[in-house]
């Protein structure tokens, strides 16, 4: 199934769906990530979480933002900074391929969500998709009112205890498509230990909840080697890691080779 939406055709054609985060208001920076990448279609990324939660993200950069990564064939998912109907809706005009919130801890938190991302008699967002459609290449203007706006990913994080204890009712949820842990918040909101055996078991419930009802699972990683462990584990769609942990570190290891401390086995040319 192929969808104006990269994120959608990969939950749908791909055992597993490959993202990164973008903390920094820069297109250049999402760009650059994207071009070096393989096309999602070959084990490449199919999304980009646009953070406007935790990141310096804020409003006025989403249309730039879900430009330049909607025209590299690549879904920007807008992470908006709570559950508001207004903040979803100001991120969909500007042309998200999907919206993320924030601490969903009900079902009825979860339909809300689901109501503010589609147009009525399905939902209640309001119309105006004047920008919206410039973010998914090829797409006209009455095609993303006809069919596109209702295709937009509808991702509900679960990152707190009520969230975990009502997970099975969040995911029956009608038009919601995917559950996403944060597992630093569920951690400190359930006040246990990250990684400890309460923590993981909610990990685990939340990832059968989420498939005993057909629904997507995915969960904030920190590296490649934990992105590795939870697609193991059996989860459809993991973020790799965030723009600023990759600056840091790449920027540290080319210091310390530079300074003996370490070795390089790449050869690099140019910038
Ligand atoms: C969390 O770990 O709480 C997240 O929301 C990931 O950013
Ligand atoms: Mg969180």
């Amino acid at each position: 199934m192929s969808s104006p939406i990269a994120l959608r055709s990969a939950l749908s054609n791909t055992p597993v769906s490959y993202g990164f985060w973008l903390t920094l208001p820069s297109a250049g920076v999402a760009r650059t990530i994207l071009r070096r990448s393989p096309q999602y279609t070959d084990g490449g990324f199919s999304w980009v979480l646009v953070d406007a939660e935790h990141g310096l993200i804020s409003d006025h950069h989403y249309y730039e933002l879900n430009n330049a990564i909607g025209h590299e064939g690549v879904s920007p998912i807008v992470r908006v900074p709570w559950s508001e109907e207004w903040m979803i809706k100001r991120a969909l005009d500007a042309g998200a391929h999907g919206i993320m919130t924030p601490m969903c801890h009900s079902a009825e938190d979860a339909a809300k969500v689901v109501s503010y991302c589609k147009y009525p008699p399905v939902g209640s967002r309001g119309f105006g998709p004047m920008f919206a459609p410039h973010a998914f290449p090829g797409v006209k203007p009455d095609e993303y009112n006809e069919k596109t706006h209702g295709e937009v990913l509808v991702v509900v994080q679960i990152e707190s205890r009520p969230g975990v204890e009502n997970v099975e009712k969040i995911a029956a949820v009608e038009g919601l498509d995917v559950l996403f842990i944060g597992p630093f918040d569920l951690a400190k909101q359930m006040r246990v230990t990250h990684g400890g055996e309460e923590h993981e078991a909610a990990i685990e419930r939340i990832l059968n909840a989420a498939h005993s009802v057909g629904k997507k699972a995915a969960i904030f990683c920190s590296g490649g080697a934990d992105s590795r462990r939870r697609i193991q584990q059996g989860f459809d769609m993991v973020s790799i890691t965030t723009d600023v942990a990759v600056f840091g570190d790449g920027m540290l290891q080319e210091l310390e080779v530079a300074k003996g401390n370490s070795k390089s086995d790449q050869k690099k040319g140019g910038y």
